[in-house]
């Protein structure tokens, strides 16, 4: 390392985001080894500065951290299996997308292969939002590695470490596209729906994006009853649950299907069936397996 801003690093796995990682950290006047399976990948880098290495190996040798991208977690143990214990000493920072479990089975591998340290990570993110304050990457597994190699994921974006167990980093990457992903099915039938009577999507966004807003500004309150297992509410679950059939019988009507929003009917019918008929939507949590909360008592 030459001064407190510049380190050296090495990115394994050159596809979109490895390459965009690895331009944000030359940029960032890191110096920065690159490594790809097909190797032309590594071009534009190299004419950006970045270091060619031709083995994964060699690369690995080249710095003292190893950031490794690849498309998934067998990909990964195929790397490793070729760097083996080229590993040993140094910090192995695996931002491939995975299970919590294959996060910790990674940490263990590396911990067998000699490695100084592991952290596993999560990248909210597309590549193009890489090197700016709005890519939030997240961390978890060996703190002191990620407090020794800050500056360098700082160049990656906001940098958020949550723990020492390496599977954190994964659950919380997983759920935070569970919520995505729920948002944008919702949207999807929505958009379908306004699209049967010909509204342009653009059109009946404008509409959309502000409930959609008004509906996020509850979810603090939604947590705390969650985190409370106490869901007073004046939009009880039973008047829901007697509402949810126009929305799948209209959907029907103008030929939409309304397969993503079946699973939410049925999880309300089964809250109201539970005895949480007059709760909040937010009893409905409980349902899915998470630990039951112990109840707050609540004056009143
Ligand atoms: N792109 C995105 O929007 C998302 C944002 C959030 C995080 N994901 C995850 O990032 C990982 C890499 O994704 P990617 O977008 O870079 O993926 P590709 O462009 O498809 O590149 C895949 C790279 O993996 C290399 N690779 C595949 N198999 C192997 C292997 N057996 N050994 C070594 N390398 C392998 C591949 O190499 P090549 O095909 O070019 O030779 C690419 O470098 C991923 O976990 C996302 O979920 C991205």
């Amino acid at each position: 390392m030459a001064n407190d801003n510049r380190h050296a690093v090495t990115v394994l796995g050159l596809g979109a985001m490895g390459s965009a990682l690895a331009r944000a950290l030359v940029e960032g006047v890191h110096s920065t080894t690159v490594w790809n399976r097909s190797p032309e990948k590594a071009d534009g880098l190299v004419s950006q500065r970045a270091l060619r290495a031709t083995t994964a190996g060699g690369a690995m040798t080249a710095s003292p951290l190893t950031i490794v991208c690849v498309v998934d977690d067998a990909a990964l143990h195929e790397v490793l299996d070729v760097v083996g214990e080229r590993l040993s000493g140094r910090v192995l920072v695996n931002l491939t997308n995975g299970t919590p479990e294959q996060a910790r089975r990674a940490a263990a591998r590396a911990r067998d292969l000699g490695a100084a340290g592991y952290a596993d990570g999560g990248i909210m993110a597309v590549p193009a939002m890489i090197g700016a304050p709005e890519a939030l990457v997240l961390y978890s597994g060996s703190s002191d590695a990620f407090a020794a190699h800050r500056p360098v994921f700082e160049t990656l974006g906001a940098a958020r470490y949550l723990g020492a167990d390496p599977g954190l980093a994964a659950l919380y990457d997983i759920a935070l596209l569970s919520g995505m992903y729920g948002m944008f099915g919702g949207v999807l039938h929505a958009v379908a729906l306004a699209g049967s009577e010909d509204v342009p999507a653009t059109e009946f966004i404008k509409l959309l994006i502000p409930w959609l807003d008004a509906m996020a500004s509850t979810l603090p309150q939604l947590a705390e009853q969650i985190d409370a297992g106490h869901h007073p509410t004046d939009s009880p679950l039973e008047m829901q649950a007697a509402g949810f059939p126009n929305l799948v019988e209209a959907s029907h009507a103008q030929g939409i299907r309304p397969d993503l929003m079946l699973p939410m009917q049925h999880l309300i019918e089964e809250g109201v069936a539970a005895g949480h008929g007059v709760d909040d939507i937010s009893s409905l949590a409980q349902l899915l397996g998470r630990p039951t909360a112990t109840p707050v008592a609540v004056e009143g």
